[in-house]
């Protein structure tokens, strides 16, 4: 047996002593999606969290998906394997930093990117994912709305509700900010038939190289669903892996730098940690949580 099927079995066993559930997002390791009973993106893999019978989740993806899990499942106890895996576009708005957006634009509602720290939700009014975004936007009354934290998710909502006004903060996400049209162009030039699919956290000149802008669940929706035997991945690489496995006969490319530094960070080892030591939970102050559980669950309730 190889050490990583040795491990595999380790954290199997761990988890029906611990009466644990493992989720995993579609941007970890491919061995860590493998071991996860779930792989999905936030908002699924947060349902999945308030579903389940088991007293441990082990959250393979990064901190405010974690504590998202745990607003929605408070009395469950949520591990992240490794404290230090966080997302650099979630700590470019603090609360005090959006209370501040807010009182320069008085009473227009907020939209929060579920990718936010739980005392930024405190302060929003709705929170989003990019696969419920639009329908996030067009169920707010309101014709002007705040949209944070990410610029290019924020824009290219408003693109598609053009009857409201959307105000952008202008935070991003590193790995694909750092995606060219070029970086694109260049892997359709090798496969010219290839269908391009973009992430809307891609700045705004690499999405319109897109045939199709979707979340990382409307990926694979689109690439099931599509006539098409080729794609153009362009969005984090671990999206290949349940692509992929999802779609046996078809052809998919990445974008070879779209790496976030932080999904990798989990590895079957720190998973295996985890499930032993207990470590590291997510603890979140009350009176934030309450006030943050109203803005996800106002968005899960759209459906
Ligand atoms: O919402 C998520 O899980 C993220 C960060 C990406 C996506 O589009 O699924
Ligand atoms: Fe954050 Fe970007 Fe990494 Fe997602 S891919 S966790 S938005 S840094």
């Amino acid at each position: 047996m190889s050490d990583e099927q040795a491990l595999m079995q380790d954290i199997l066993r761990l988890k029906r002593e611990r009466n644990a559930v493992i989720l995993s997002h579609n941007y970890q390791r491919p061995a860590v999606q493998d071991i996860g009973d779930f792989t999905g993106d936030s908002l699924g893999l947060s349902r999945q969290a308030a579903a389940t019978e088991a007293e441990v989740i082990v959250f393979c993806g990064v901190h405010f998906m974690a504590q998202t899990a745990k607003l929605l499942s408070p009395d469950k106890t949520v591990l992240l394997p490794v404290p230090e895996a966080g997302c650099p576009m979630a700590d470019m708005v603090t609360a005090q930093q959006l209370r501040r957006f807010k009182a320069e634009h008085p009473g227009a509602p907020v939209v929060a990117y579920v990718n936010t720290t739980a005392e930024v939700k405190a302060e929003a009014d709705i929170c989003c994912t990019s696969a419920n975004a639009v329908e996030v936007v067009r169920s707010l009354e309101a014709e002007k709305v705040l949209f944070v934290p990410d610029r290019n998710l924020g824009r290219w909502v408003a693109g598609q509700v053009p009857d409201k006004e959307v105000v952008l903060y202008q935070g991003f996400c590193p790995t694909h900010e750092l995606i060219t049209p070029d970086m694109v162009l260049e892997i359709k030039q090798a496969h010219p038939q290839a269908v391009v699919m973009a992430h809307p956290e891609c700045n705004e000149a690499t999405l319109e190289t897109a045939d199709a802008v979707r979340s990382t669940s409307g990926m694979l929706r689109y690439a099931a669903e599509s006539e098409a035997q080729e794609f153009i991945v362009v969005t984090e690489v671990g999206i290949l892996h349940p692509l992929q496995q999802q779609n046996p006969g078809k052809r998919f490319y990445p974008v070879l730098a779209a790496v976030c530094p932080n999904m990798k960070l989990t590895t079957l080892e720190s998973v295996k940690r985890a499930l032993q030591e207990n470590v590291h939970q997510i603890e979140i102050d009350p009176q934030i949580a309450h006030r943050a559980r109203r803005a996800v669950q106002r968005m899960v309730e759209i459906g």
